[in-house]
């Protein structure tokens, strides 16, 4: 192989890897429906926004148990959490404290 092929199949395998590395952030929805948060456990990775959607005809809240978000729904509505940090949160709804939900955020 001469110098100048070799060089070649390099800068190729560069690019693919260039096109291959970064992975894109996406965003995650979470419905609430009759008092449930579906799907009631959701694997995502950090950088990643959830997506609130409240289907229901009554307020409710999506309340991390560590205290990392907050977020009031109102009918109806919906809102978006980016999720920063690697972690398992529990969470719950401060109106209905049966409504919980789990979400696992993985380091990219
Ligand atoms: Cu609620």
């Amino acid at each position: 192989m001469s110098m100048k092929k070799s060089h070649f199949v390099l800068a190729g395998a560069a690019l693919v890897l260039a096109y291959a590395a970064p992975v894109s952030a996406e965003t995650i929805q979470i419905k609430i429906d009759k008092l449930k948060f579906s799907p009631e456990q959701v694997t995502v990775h950090v950088g990643d926004t959830i997506e609130w959607v409240n289907a229901d005809f009554i307020a409710h809240t999506a309340t991390a148990r560590n205290k990392a978000w907050d977020v009031m729904l109102a009918k109806g509505k919906s809102a978006t959490t980016a999720m920063t940090k690697a972690g398992a949160i529990d969470y719950y709804c401060r109106f209905h404290p049966n409504m919980v939900g789990k979400i696992i955020v993985q380091d990219t």
